[in-house]
């Protein structure tokens, strides 16, 4: 079986279950090597806590890109999330195309959501993640992020050709939500209930089951597939637990996502 590597570029939220903190677990989990480049660290997230704490790391990727060009290094896909700056989103654009051979560019556009950006965030910083979306292979919106990146007319972004959008939210009923993803074959649209209760960071789970049941070889669809179920479990979890509200217990749930990859 192939053994891939995959570079991890988002935010370490020290406490809240997400980002860097669901995403090195889930796609380890799924059998890939996953490297990461913390964005900032966070002593929380941003949603549902107050006076958190913030370090932007965008000054040391450089240097670390740098040393990682003169190891060698190299992925099979690089998959982005919470980013921290705007100059962040040109050191990686920089880096990406300092490869020869192209890693797979795979790009959660993590930066709003119940139609509002969150709260780091300004139309600057959408127009520096279009740069970066225009280059993807996949990208990752939830409804919030799509019509942020696409704009009222749908024309502020063009993809490149080829590229996959996976929708997450994508609802076509009441009581029911879905993925649904758009490429270069048409459309494939999954179906599943819809929970009462939502949970902060369950986007970051769905990208990281996308990405890791990709790696194991999965087709776009069926990795859109096996991340909805997966984050369905997750969420069903979370159901009235109002202790946990920052995130879901995405851990237990780890055994059925890698006996959904067979
Ligand atoms: O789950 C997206 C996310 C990631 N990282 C940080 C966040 C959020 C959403 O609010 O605040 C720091």
């Amino acid at each position: 079986m192939s053994y891939k590597r995959v570079l991890s570029i988002q935010d370490i939220s020290c406490f809240g279950q997400c980002s860097t903190t669901v995403a090195l677990p889930i796609i380890s989990a799924c059998g890939t090597e996953c490297a990461i480049l913390p964005s900032a660290v966070l002593s929380t997230h941003t949603a549902g806590f107050t006076g958190y704490t913030v370090r932007d790391l965008s000054g040391d990727f450089p240097a670390i890109f740098d040393h990682w060009k003169k190891e060698g290094i190299a992925f099979d896909a690089i998959y982005t999330g919470y980013l921290g700056s705007e100059d962040q989103i040109d050191y990686i654009l920089d880096y990406y195309h300092s490869f020869d051979v192209k890693p797979l560019l795979i790009v959660d556009p993590a930066m709003g959501d119940n139609g509002k950006l969150y709260p780091a965030f300004d139309m600057n910083y959408v127009k520096a993640m279009r740069r970066l979306c225009e280059e993807a292979d996949i990208i990752l919106p939830n409804q919030t992020e799509y019509d942020f990146l696409f704009g009222a007319d749908g024309k502020e972004m063009k993809l490149k050709d080829g590229a996959y959008t996976v929708l997450t939210g994508a609802s076509r009923r009441e009581g029911f939500t879905g993925v649904e993803v758009r490429g270069p074959e048409g459309t494939y649209h999954y179906e599943h209930e819809k929970l009462p209760e939502d949970r902060h960071g369950t986007g970051d789970v769905y990208s990281s089951a996308f990405v890791g049941a990709l790696m194991r070889g999965k087709s776009i669809n069926d990795a859109a597939r096996i991340a909805a179920d997966f984050t369905l479990l997750c969420v069903r979890h979370a159901q009235g637990d109002k202790e946990h509200f920052y995130g879901v217990r995405f851990e237990l749930e780890l055994p059925k996502l890698i006996e959904m990859l067979g």
